[in-house]
């Protein structure tokens, strides 16, 4: 899909335009260093392009914009769970309509602030006051920020990822650095399992990397490019691929679109709710990535 050519349904500033793509609204940028959107469905990146590179953000080119169903590609946000530790999978943030609260230029490109509010349909699911704040910079780098605070009159408890799907022209030749030593294979019941330095997919991959170092890299020799990750506020690191039998199995994936991203997460893992992060009232919390090439 070409998000350059779409109309604007409204335009905020010579950079920020709005847009929709079937139901969803999307709030595009198209700046001197980088182009990108943002779908206020989910608060979800589906688009980072720095300027004469391929994007750097994968999307399912039969991804679902119906404003119900997650996104699949871009950079859900999973909040305030990680998981299937309850219902729905990854917390309700990536299946929920957020607000666009400011578009600003910064010193860097162009700063795109959304949030969400907690609502009678958020109570239903999980019973507490919230704010989420996503912050998007588009300059040179992409940073993106959840911060999420408690306004509730009690503690409460959190996990969850900025899961973001890199796009690489063949995954197969791809080389990843910087995971750390060590992981929980969620393929294989959860063992702890301890890494390599460099790693190359050959198959399904569902881990969560305990010790990842500052930067974890992702080298693309069909792009010719190493795109660099650095994460902040995560315990973990988790990498993801589905693979070929995966693909299939999903309604909204093309059989081969595996070999086509990686996952690589800024994760805050916890493997129940009860074992999540606590913030007590008026305390916040930010997840952060920033990705480059
Ligand atoms: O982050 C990895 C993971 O939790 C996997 O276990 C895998 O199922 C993936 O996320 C995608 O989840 P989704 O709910 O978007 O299909």
């Amino acid at each position: 899909m070409n998000l350059n050519t779409l109309p604007a349904v409204a335009v905020l500033s010579d950079n920020v335009t709005i847009v929709e793509i079937d139901s969803v609204k999307v709030v595009r940028v198209i700046h001197d260093k980088a182009n990108a959107a943002i779908s206020l469905f989910g608060g979800h990146v589906i688009s980072y392009q720095p300027q004469g590179q391929e994007d750097l953000i994968w999307m399912s080119q039969q991804a679902k914009f119906d404003g119900k169903t997650a996104l699949r590609g871009g950079i859900p946000i999973c909040w305030p769970w990680f998981g299937r530790i309850a219902a729905p999978a990854h917390g309700f943030a990536r299946n929920s309509e957020w607000e666009l609260v400011e578009h600003r230029e910064s010193e860097n490109g162009v700063i795109v602030e959304l949030a969400l509010f907690a609502s009678e349909e958020t109570h239903a699911i999980w019973p507490f006051m919230f704010e989420a704040r996503l912050f998007v910079e588009i300059g040179e780098e992409l940073n993106v920020s959840l911060k999420v605070q408690n306004i509730d009159d009690a503690e409460w408890k959190f996990s969850g990822a900025l899961h973001t799907y890199l796009n690489l022209g063949d995954i197969e030749q791809a080389k990843t650095t910087g995971m750390g030593p060590e992981y929980i294979d969620s393929l294989a019941e959860g063992a702890i399992v301890q890494g390599g330095d460099v790693l190359k997919l050959t198959d399904t991959i569902d881990r969560v990397y305990t010790k990842p170092e500052a930067n974890i890299q992702v080298n693309d020799a069909v792009f010719g490019r190493t795109i660099n990750v650095a994460n902040a506020g995560h315990n973990s690191a988790v990498l993801w691929n589905p693979w070929a039998a995966g693909a299939q199995a999903m309604g909204d994936m093309q059989d081969d679109g595996y070999k086509t991203f990686l996952c690589v997460e800024s994760t805050l893992h916890a493997p129940s709710i009860e074992s999540g992060k606590t913030l007590q009232p008026g305390e916040s919390y930010e997840l952060k990535t920033t990705i480059s090439a």
